[in-house]
């Protein structure tokens, strides 16, 4: 067995990360080389991504891992967030730049979609939920307020699949990340034509499908060149962020489990080995996104961090110089507002703003005044762990199991004061880490393609004999359940 030096790309809404990843005595090696920060960019009103600038980032990070490796590094693979694609004309130049997921355009387009086909004829061949960013939905406004751009595209291909185009593998769609569009049929396991017949969308942008694990290239000469690097292979890996996660979740392999991948977005959710398409999953919100190895991830998006992160970014903006982790801290420690809640997923929380106003008119409507920053910040972090709770127990109900514990895995594993709660709310055990499982799933599904390990079971052994995974027990259970069953009056009154 080579140690298999592999180099993952993982890309996040607020910014990229690259690791090398080694093999050693049978536990990964995970450096992190690489870092750069993203974010959206607005243009008279649009909302876009620096894709250019995220392209550079990777081509200077893939070069010095290789210049701090010695030019070993021999595969790469590249994940991002789903849903935003870039439109290639005939000659394959990218059309215009990539727009950014909460850019306001499919405003609406949920329910306007509806009259094209209805809604459950949708999921029961898409089995995804109805989320304004969706890539269907930024199709149909497209066509709507730009015609001519579909007009002249000839393919749509998405970001991580671009990048990875852009330095050298050929183009396709990768599944994890086609899966997630609202444009695939789940059932037959292809682009669903009656879904773009009714939308009125070309049928013939749309690429042929590759699995996590299959080599799809190798770095280019010119790129190459550029660098002054040696070549490497590029793998598919899990292009969607979660999916790729999910891969690094150290739970034992044969048993269907809760997790929440926390980043920008909370993905509450079960890794289950079918779907749950029924009119009801699709009422309570929940979707089924194709996952690594063809596993099937039953999932709910919560708005998570992204409230606090623009909240930091209003504060600091104002010159308070805020950091993340100190908040969290500070509102472990308040008392006088641990009964007030918001719902984290209320639509004035979705797209850019001056959070603090946002959330602090939110918590107004619920009759309470915060006094301070960090009563906003409480406010939100207990509302989380509480849409949490509320998120697992349909899950539960909907799969008829209960799930001995919680893991959580991903950045925002490590706000320990929200891990603390959620454990308290769902009444059960919450096992945080890893923290990088993006990058590590990435890494961990190249060395299944190369045949350095044979399946996501023993992926995920490794990968729990390598991270440190820490045990959160629930305490004060009465008092945390009367809490909870305050937020949920407090949700369903609004
Ligand atoms: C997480 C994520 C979610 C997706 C959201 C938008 O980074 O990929 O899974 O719903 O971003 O693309």
């Amino acid at each position: 067995k080579t140690n298999g030096l592999a180099l993952a790309v993982d890309l996040g809404a607020s910014g990229g990360k690259l690791f090398v990843g080694e093999l050693k005595d049978g536990k990964a090696e995970i450096y992190p080389v690489h870092k750069f920060k993203n974010k959206i960019v607005l243009a008279q009103g649009k909302a876009y991504w620096d894709f250019l600038r995220i392209f550079d980032e990777i081509k200077m990070g893939y070069a010095h891992a290789q210049r701090e490796f010695d030019g070993r590094i021999t595969s790469l693979a590249i994940d991002s967030w789903c849903n935003d694609y870039a439109l290639l004309s005939e000659h394959g130049t990218m059309i215009g730049s990539p727009r950014n997921y909460r850019d306001s355009r499919t405003f609406g387009w949920v329910e306007r979609s509806f009259g094209l086909m209805p809604q459950y004829e949708v999921y029961r061949r898409t089995g995804q939920q109805f989320q304004r960013f969706e890539t269907s939905y930024h199709l149909l406004a497209e066509k709507e307020q730009d015609p001519d751009i579909l007009g002249i595209a000839k393919e749509l291909i998405f970001i991580p699949d671009y990048l990875a185009h852009l330095l050298g593998a050929k183009k396709y769609s990768e599944y994890t990340i086609a899966s997630v569009s609202n444009l695939y049929n789940l059932v037959r396991n292809e682009w669903d034509r009656e879904i773009l017949d009714a939308y009125g969308l070309p049928q013939k942008i749309f690429m042929p499908i590759v699995y996590a694990g299959e080599k799809v290239g190798e770095i280019a000469k010119d790129v190459t060149d550029e660098l002054q690097t040696p070549s490497a292979e590029i793998y598919a890996v899990g292009s969607h962020d979660t999916a790729s996660a999910v891969v690094a979740a150290p739970a034992a392999d044969d048993e269907e489990f809760l997790f929440i991948s926390s980043g920008t977005w909370s993905l509450v959710g079960a890794e289950l080995r079918h779907p749950i398409m029924t009119e009801e999953s699709m009422r309570l919100g929940f979707g089924n996104e194709g996952g690594v190895m063809r596993r099937n991830r039953f999932i709910c998006n919560v708005m998570g961090l992204w409230i606090l992160q623009e909240c930091v970014r209003m504060w600091n903006l104002q010159g308070k110089a805020y950091d993340f982790a100190g908040l969290a801290e500070e509102a472990s420690k308040i008392v006088g507002c641990d009964m007030v809640f918001i719902d984290p997923d209320d639509e004035r929380l979705f797209e850019p703003a001056n959070m603090p106003e946002v959330v602090a008119q939110m918590i107004k409507e619920k009759g309470y005044t915060p006094r301070s920053d960090i009563e906003i910040v409480r406010i939100v972090t207990q509302s989380l762990a509480c849409k949490y709770r509320y998120v697992v127990d349909n899950i539960e109900y909907l799969t008829g199991k209960k799930f001995p514990c919680l893991h959580i895995i991903g950045g925002g594993s490590q706000n320990v004061f929200l891990n603390q709660l959620t454990a308290n709310y769902l009444h059960k055990p919450v096992k945080t880490g890893p923290a990088d499982a993006t990058g590590i799933g990435n890494i961990l599904t190249q060395w299944i393609g190369r045949g350095i390990l044979k399946d996501l079971k023993e992926a995920r052994e490794i990968c729990a004999a390598s991270c440190d995974i820490r045990t959160y027990q629930p305490v004060g259970d009465e008092a945390f359940e009367r809490h909870y069953q305050k937020f949920l009056k407090d949700i369903k009154k609004a």
